[in-house]
């Protein structure tokens, strides 16, 4: 199977970890592309019609795609429990809570990076930011107990949200008034498979 990925996407980096963590690397060729929402990669569109990534293009079936989908494609044909039944939808919702917390983050690249300077928003870029503040306020007012419990794929969503605001918005300090989120990522990030997937430009 090839991921068609990129080193810099936290989408792509969630399901990197799942490949190390349920011990998949033998079997999946990393690929990497270049892909914007304004210039989309023929061989990534080719496999998503949307042009994003992370994809898997499997051999004899058609490629999937969205990170939630192949994380819990690889999930099951590692018989890994990385969506445990007991808090299943707990796991899913903060599962998205770390993709939303991603999206907005990567808008906020986009918005800078691919849009003409004359036509950005700065309201629209700090839109994007009240939406990672206010979910990382909630997880760590609600969710430090599911993420102080054992690695599921919540955790490596929001580990890979976290790694992800260091990338691009370290400046924006999202440790402050967080406090038991950010000591919950030091100790998180030290991870093997999150050490060797840490992004880079
Ligand atoms: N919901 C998707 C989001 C994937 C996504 O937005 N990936 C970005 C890279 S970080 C991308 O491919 N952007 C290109 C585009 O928007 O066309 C997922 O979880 O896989």
């Amino acid at each position: 199977m090839q991921l068609l990925g990129s080193p810099a996407s936290p989408f792509v980096r969630k399901v990197r970890v799942v490949i190390l963590e349920t011990d998949q690397t033998a079997e999946i060729e990393e690929v990497d592309v270049s892909t914007t929402p304004v210039n989309s990669a023929t061989e990534v569109i080719a496999a998503n019609p949307t042009g994003k990534i992370p994809a898997l293009i499997r051999p004899d079936r058609p490629a999937i795609y969205d990170s939630r989908v192949i994380c819990q494609f690889l999930n099951d044909r590692a018989k890994a429990d990385l969506y445990p039944d007991a808090r299943k939808w707990d796991t899913l919702t903060l599962e998205a809570t770390a993709d939303a917390i991603m999206e907005a983050a990567v808008l906020m690249v986009y918005e800078k990076r691919v849009r003409p300077e004359n036509e950005q928003s700065p309201a629209w870029i700090e839109a994007q930011w009240g939406k990672v503040q206010r979910a990382l306020d909630a997880v760590n007012t609600r969710w430090m107990s599911h993420l102080a419990g054992p690695m599921d794929a919540a955790h490596i969503a929001m580990g890979c949200a976290l790694g992800y605001l260091d990338f691009r918005h370290e400046g924006r300090g999202w440790r402050s008034g967080v406090d038991g989120l950010a000591d919950w990522y030091e100790a998180f990030s030290v991870r093997d498979s999150m050490q060797k997937t840490a992004p880079t430009a």
